[in-house]
């Protein structure tokens, strides 16, 4: 299958030739042939989604929604196909996909359900016989970027209130995983979107990508991805005035106190460290552990990890699917070597899987590090796969401490019975995402998603604040005085 851009509510070829394989992590078979287009495809996007946002910005927004409406009963609709194809493509496991598609079908209603309200607000004026509001305007044109570990939800996250906000959009999905795109043009098109305001044009960061940031007609970047990436954007972006929203790493930590619910912590571990294969932004990746309980859950968490079942993801008994690819692969296994060279301790884990039947595909085998010091490098850089390293502490204030001494700041957990800690916590947690007695991943769709520090630049996908980046604040002042008023001059008492 080739696989065609979709542009101004039409499948077009890309107009250079070009192509790439799109294959089952599971299995390395190949699925789909992806056009790798070129800034002229962007181009052409663009010149459809600008003249489409002219009409879709005049349509009320309840209309607007009407449409999400539509498209997240398709969604619904075709929950268990996009699943499937969402497994295939990316590898997580099958009942993860269903969860993936739903956190999609949520967004839409939530976003749609914006339609009737996208508040602004009424304020008094200083002046006598004058009325002053502001009111949510949509931008323009955006363009977004989106990653292969949530291929469905993530593009949801932005392109939804984009166009309830009255935006249309270029959407460049990642080159693993343009499947779950092209069956997101086909729900557009069922919808009947109108044409032009849902976009996507496949291909490299580096061609279609740097086309999107560079181009003069595409008001905002919205882009989730590493953060190599994401600092090119910022500075394009900078350049050229765009508002740039960024969602990148995370090197996040579940910390267990000595008055845990042992049994729960480990159960939360495991689901956020190894669910999605750890490839999600919002992993578990290290375990910061009092002293008094670290040998205990250690030895629990060695013994669940050992009954974590391997393999494709459609297999429905399977726990941990593959990694995306072979790179990943040889990221992932370069810092096994990093961490013992480091003075790390591999308990469980710590290599490749090429044994049949695993030898067709990415896997590799859920690992586990321990005596870890807070500076080490497995304990500071995003590794994006299933490996975890348990750091042990003497305190409540060290844990928070460690916690927050990395360069990312997207989601950290505490799990504690004393609820001064867990208020203390919630507090001082450096952390876009808190969760208390649950593990790091988890994030639901009607709150803000997003982190501090190297994981982002201030702005949140997801949530209401999903909304101010895709609307500028309009401030209108209406005088019916009949008269000259002048602020700040004339309303003295
Ligand atoms: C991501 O990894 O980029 O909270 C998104 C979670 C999911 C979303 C993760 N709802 O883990």
């Amino acid at each position: 299958m080739k696989l065609a851009n979709y542009v101004n509510g039409k499948w077009q070829e890309s107009s250079v030739a070009e192509y790439t394989a799109v294959l089952n992590p599971a299995n390395g078979e190949e699925l789909a042939q992806v056009p790798l287009s070129t800034e002229r495809d962007v181009d052409i996007a663009v010149k459809a989604a600008k003249a489409a946002q002219k009409k879709w910005a005049k349509v009320p927004a309840p209309k607007r929604a009407d449409y999400l409406f539509e498209i997240g009963r398709l969604m619904k609709q075709k929950k268990e196909q996009l699943a499937q194809v969402l497994t295939k493509e990316m590898g997580k496991v099958i009942e993860e996909a269903r969860g993936e598609v739903q956190e999609g079908i949520d967004m839409a209603y939530y976003m749609a359900g914006e339609g009737r309200r996208l508040f602004g607000e009424t304020t008094p004026s200083e002046l006598a016989d004058k009325f002053a509001m502001s009111v949510r305007s949509p931008i323009g044109v955006v363009g977004l970027i989106t990653p292969w570990n949530f291929p469905v939800a993530i593009a949801t996250w932005k392109s939804f209130p984009a166009i309830v906000a009255g935006n249309t959009f270029l959407w460049k999905p990642a080159t693993e995983t343009p499947m779950m795109a092209n069956e997101m043009a086909q729900i557009f098109h069922e919808a009947k979107l109108p044409d032009g305001v849902a976009n996507i044009v496949f291909g490299s960061g580096s061609e279609v990508g740097t086309a999107m940031v560079e181009h003069r007609d595409i008001s905002v970047i919205s882009f989730t991805g590493s953060t190599e990436t994401g600092r090119k954007v910022a500075e394009a972006g900078g350049r050229n005035l765009k508002k740039v929203s960024l969602e990148m790493g995370g090197k996040n930590a579940v910390i267990v106190m000595e008055d845990a619910n042992l049994e729960l912590a480990v159960e939360g571990i495991l689901w956020s460290a190894f669910g999605t294969a750890g490839q999600r932004c919002t992993a578990c990746s290290r375990v910061i552990v009092h002293k008094d309980v670290k040998e205990e859950l250690q030895n629990r968490l060695i013994d669940k990890i050992k009954t974590l079942t391997i393999g494709d993801g459609l297999d429905e008994s399977v726990k941990v699917g593959p990694v995306i690819n072979q790179k990943a692969i040889e990221k992932i296994h370069s810092y096994i070597g990093i961490g013992q060279e480091e003075g790390a301790t591999l308990l469980v884990g710590g290599n490749i899987l090429t044994y049949a039947p695993y030898n067709k595909g990415n896997y590799y085998a859920p690992t586990l590090f321990t005596d870890v010091a807070p500076d080490m490098r497995i304990a500071q850089e995003e590794i994006f796969g299933p490996v975890v390293s348990i750091i042990e502490v003497a305190d409540f204030e060290e844990a928070i401490e460690v916690n927050n001494n990395v360069i990312y700041g997207l989601s950290s957990s505490i799990y504690t019975t004393d609820v001064n800690r867990v208020f203390k916590a919630q507090r001082d947690l450096d952390t876009g995402i808190v969760y208390i007695n649950a593990g790091t991943t988890g994030a639901e769709i009607h709150l803000p998603f997003g982190g501090t520090k190297g994981t982002g630049n201030g702005h949140r996908d997801s949530g209401v604040a999903a909304l101010d980046v895709f609307t500028e604040w309009k401030s209108i002042y209406v005088d019916y005085s009949g008269k000259l008023q002048r602020a700040q001059i004339d309303n003295e008492i």
